[in-house]
């Protein structure tokens, strides 16, 4: 059999596969016909050996398209196709997200879940066979390169593989010794070291760790099978070379720490566990007297932080556990959200152990209850800071760690629920295995008319193989959660090391560039100029004007070292660039000539906030635009920031589709140093919350009295001038997320879509990647010469499914299928996001379709959300019905009597909170929420309603003077 057809569908694999296809080619014989295969084997597992499990991953997904071709030629019934179609989408789907992440390193969990779904999935394809297919065949070499990249991963990341896939694999090594018998390769030795009983055994064995107290920090560390591969590794204790050690230990910060503290200690790999009650059952423990730890982290407001540690089978009451640490008054324990476990114990949730209290800076703040169960077993299983590994130490090294720490824990009794075995629902009691493991395979189940079987994973954690394929929440049931799936998923944002910041990632600058470039185009039409200011500001210049900096003091970011030494004063990283780009305006501004004077800048700024952060919305560093003008006249001044205004109302209604209200920001929440602020206000329906969106300040003479501009007019007088800033912020990204997304992800309007059109072609047995290409790449070059953002997914390693998935996630607005049908008939089938219609067009002509189609998106999608948020806009005239509507998620336009009776606003926000917690039964809310209940004045909107003569202000009584909109904000 020739398997020269297959060479393209290769195209864009890594040079393993072109190495293995190389050699395929060369012996373009199977092994049944008595060629060249044992050398193909052999070349085939030098190929793994000592490669990157990247590598791995990527050619097996390579060998499962070749196994795939190849094995077409025995049976192409519609049932072969259907199955061997889905067997390569799941092992794909497994294979891939592994290969694309940063993780993969054969120890990884997910390396090793995506090999074991492989191999599964290879199980399920044989048992579908009724156990005949591939067993006792003929062997194909694709077969072959499959059985030796299996045994090789496996081997690797000591997956053992089942019953029926072991039988296929003895077959494919039988078949090449009897081809010739003399060349033993690493794979062969594997197969013939570990006897099929030996591998049974360790399919019926969960993966274990056993632990041992060795003197040193040691790691699992993969088996490279040059040798014999350790096949029974998942039952050894975990061991490795001092160089794994020291790659590993290197990166984790609370490793290192145990290592300089001489604690002892060893360390041990496993599937990801989110939860106490996954690690159970995930990671079972021989030693009946070893026990993972369950931890809660807690904050209340008048006592503190509380890291609660118990063992696994103590129960832990919230409600008694005020009583039981003895706390006076009243007690509010709230278990810590992802925020301050993040600034606090810096550990994502999942992540919590003992351990973390290595990671605090000041251990003072936190007080650390320890189970007094914990201390009397023989070790105890804690996650450093990641929860695929586990520290086993003995509760003397555990104390030994806290008190190097100088953490003195309080020693508690908590009772047993349920002594021995925790069951959860749909899972395995801890004395089972996962059923992962030993599950059969869904064909085979399904085939003898059982229930499928359960998976051991919770559903809010790492399914295995859908460990980043879907979101794990939805919009409606944890708006915030379903948030941060999105914009990790969709690839906008990456977590970083330091609270508050994060990486924008190309998806997500894209966005900003597009709004970048418009906003560029449009302020140049108003004669407004780009220029760069300093990133840092001296002491005397930003403390010179107090009263501007004043309340945002707390936010200021000094520089106070350079090296080693200290700088003789500190410098402060702009917060906003009033103090820095002012000074220079009083130099160049001297005459009415001068005037008007436009610039903008495009830069980042930090302003070190306390409130819990959220990408995009709420961040310590921020990208933004900052203008700043100077007129000669008050009306000139405003005439700018109106139409700034209309610009900020541009970029979220037209850019970003989403609808804005303008207005006036009321007295107290206008910018404290300017003489009136304009705003545009979004809704967010998934959280019911307003947001600012963006703010154009009219300055009145404020900042040119402060910093001397004055110019002499035409006149010869001197005049103060007039100056307006404004500003939007990266803030913009993450509201058009939340307004568009959905539970599969991100849902982009076209406008603001780093792509707008992705062309995937529906490769299989009937349509070869050589024979979409061309197709596909006409319409590619057709509509990226008209505009369209455009990209031809020809990547052969992911199947259609899973591009699908992909770009669904990222948002892409329209998806292109070409499937062999559409070829014949000349025609593609458009896929739209935002509501996942279908229609099929002609080829010819669609550029012009596609242009019309992504239009009527963005107005739909914008109409779309305007309808959501104008039904959340309600009136309001009298108090009683207030917070009611607050609370159905409303924002409230009221009458108002406002001016100078600044103090109402400040008691309907005292009020409604009050009000709003009571009607809650909360007692009090975290001052550190960036979202509290209480009601703020959004805006005074442009856009008034007729106010009656003698309409009354809803919460003074006085006389209203016009109408505010209100409403709980981010
Ligand atoms: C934080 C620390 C120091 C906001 C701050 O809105 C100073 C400030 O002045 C500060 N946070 N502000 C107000 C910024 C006003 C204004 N600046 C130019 C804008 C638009 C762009």
């Amino acid at each position: 059999m020739s398997l020269h057809g297959t060479v393209p569908v290769l195209k864009g694999i890594d040079h393993t596969v072109l190495e293995l296809v190389a050699a395929l080619n060369d012996s373009a014989v199977t092994a049944s016909e008595g060629g060249t295969t044992p050398a193909l084997v052999k070349k085939t597992v030098n190929a793994f050996t000592g490669v990157s499990s990247q590598q791995t991953a990527s050619s097996l997904a390579g060998c499962v398209r070749l196994l795939s071709s190849s094995t077409n030629a025995q049976d192409s019934s519609a049932e072969a196709v259907a199955l061997q179609d889905s067997w390569m989408q799941s092992a794909e789907q497994s294979l891939l997200p592994v290969l694309r992440t940063d993780k993969a390193d054969a120890t990884s969990a997910l390396f090793q879940s995506a090999v074991a779904d492989f191999a599964t999935k290879i199980e399920e394809y044989l048992f579908a066979k009724d156990q005949t297919f591939l067993v006792g065949d003929t062997v194909t070499a694709a077969d072959v390169v499959v059985g030796s990249v299996l045994a090789a991963a496996c081997s690797l990341c000591k997956v053992a593989v089942g019953q029926q896939t072991m039988r296929w694999l003895q077959t494919v090594d039988r078949m090449c010794q009897s081809c010739c018998p003399q060349q033993a390769t690493a794979w062969m030795e594997w197969m013939e070291h570990v006897s099929l009983d030996e591998k049974q055994a360790v399919l019926e064995k969960p993966a274990v760790a056993v632990a041992t107290p060795l003197p040193a920090v040691v790691k699992a560390a993969p088996v490279v099978p040059k040798a014999a591969p350790a096949a029974t590794a998942p039952v050894s204790a975990p061991s490795g070379s001092t160089s794994d050690i020291a790659a590993n230990v290197g990166d984790n910060a609370i490793l290192k720490l145990l290592a300089k503290l001489g604690v002892e200690h060893t360390v041990y790999d496993h599937a990801a566990s989110m939860t106490a009650e996954e690690l159970v059952v995930n990671v079972p423990l021989t030693n009946a007297k070893d026990s993972h730890t369950k931890n809660l982290f807690f904050k209340d407001k008048k006592h503190g932080m509380f890291l609660v540690t118990v063992a696994t089978d103590s129960t832990v009451n919230t409600k008694d556990l005020g009583k039981l640490l003895q706390l006076p008054g009243k007690v509010n324990l709230r278990l810590a959200d992802t925020a301050l476990l993040d600034s606090v114990l810096h550990v994502k949730p999942g992540c919590v152990g003992p351990l973390s209290m290595g990671l605090v800076q000041d251990v003072t703040q936190i007080k650390m209850v320890l189970d007094k169960a914990l201390l009397t077993k023989d070790h105890i299983h804690s996650h450093p800071a990641r929860n695929d590994q586990s520290v086993v130490m003995t509760p003397t090294a555990m104390k030994q760690f806290l008190k190097e720490l100088k953490v003195e824990p309080i020693v508690l009794e908590f009772g047993s629920a349920d002594a021995g075995a925790v069951t959860l629902p749909g899972k395995a009691p801890a004395n089972r295995p996962p059923e992962a493991k030993t599950a059969k395979p869904a064909a085979a189940a399904k085939k003898k008319g059982d229930a499928k079987p359960t998976t051991n994973i919770n559903k809010k954690t790492s399914e295995k193989g859908q460990t980043l394929l879907a979101l794990q929440w939805k919009k409606e049931e944890n708006f915030a959660q379903w948030y941060t799936d999105v914009i990790v998923l969709s690839e906008m944002i990456s977590y970083y090391d330091i609270s508050g910041c994060y990486i924008l990632r190309p998806w997500s600058y894209k966005m900003w560039e597009l709004i970048q470039e418009w906003f560029n185009a449009e302020i140049q039409e108003l004669d407004v100029e780009n220029a760069y200011f300093p990133l840092f500001v001296s002491q005397d210049r930003l403390e010179k004007e107090k009263d501007h900096v004043a309340g945002f003091a707390p936010e200021v970011a000094w520089v106070t070292r350079s090296g080693e030494g200290e700088l003789a004063k500190p410098i402060a990283v702009r917060p906003t660039s009033e103090t820095i780009m002012y000074p220079a305006y009083s130099d160049w501004i001297k005459s009415h000539r001068d005037l008007p004077l436009k610039l903008n800048q495009w830069s980042n700024v930090v302003r070190w906030e306390f409130k819990y952060p959220t990408p995009f919305l709420r961040t310590r560093e921020f990208l933004w635009q900052e203008g700043h003008t100077a007129h000669s006249t008050f009306e000139e001044a405003n005439e700018t920031v109106l139409q700034v205004l209309d610009l900020y109302r541009g970029v979220y209604e037209d850019l970003l589709a989403v609808p804005v209200i303008k207005g006036f920001k009321t007295e107290k929440e206008k910018f404290a140093g300017g003489y009136r602020t304009t705003t545009v206000e979004a809704y967010i329906a998934g959280s019911g919350r307003a947001i600012q969106g963006a703010t154009s300040h009219h300055l009145g003479q404020n900042f040119g009295k402060m910093f001397d501009i004055k110019f002499q007019d035409e006149k010869g007088e001197s005049q103060v001038a007039w100056q307006t800033s404004w500003g939007l912020t990266t803030r913009t990204i993450g509201v058009m997320v939340m307004v568009h997304g959905d539970d599969v992800g991100l849902v982009l309007p076209p406008r603001i879509a780093p792509l707008q059109v992705v062309i995937v072609p529906i490769i299989s047995k009937k349509l070869k990647s050589e024979d979409a290409d061309p197709y596909c790449l006409d319409i590619l070059a057709d509509l990226k010469k008209i505009g369209i953002r455009t990209k031809y997914d020809d990547r052969t390693m992911y199947n259609p499914g899973w591009k699908y998935n992909h770009w669904e996630q990222k948002g892409v607005p329209v998806r292109i299928e070409v499937g062999p049908r559409d070829m014949e008939q000349k025609s593609v089938r458009l896929v739209v996001r935002h509501d996942g219609s279908k229609e099929d067009f002609a080829v010819n002509g669609l550029g012009a379709v596609l242009k019309d189609k992504l239009v009527e998106i963005q107005a739909t999608m914008f109409a779309k959300a305007k309808i959501a948020r104008d039904s959340h806009v309600v009136k309001v005239i009298d108090w009683k019905g207030f917070v009611p509507e607050l609370e159905k998620n409303n924002l409230v336009l009221t009458p108002w009597c406002g001016g100078e009776n600044e103090e109402w606003e400040e008691w309907v926000k005292k009020t409604s909170r009050e009000e709003s917690l009571k009607a809650r039964g909360a007692e009090e809310e975290d001052e550190k929420t960036a979202t509290s209940v209480a009601a703020k004045t959004l805006c005074i909107p442009f856009d008034q309603p007729e106010l009656p003569a003698g309409t009354k202000c809803f919460a003074s009584g006085l006389e209203a003077s016009c109408w505010v909109l209100w409403g709980r904000s981010y």
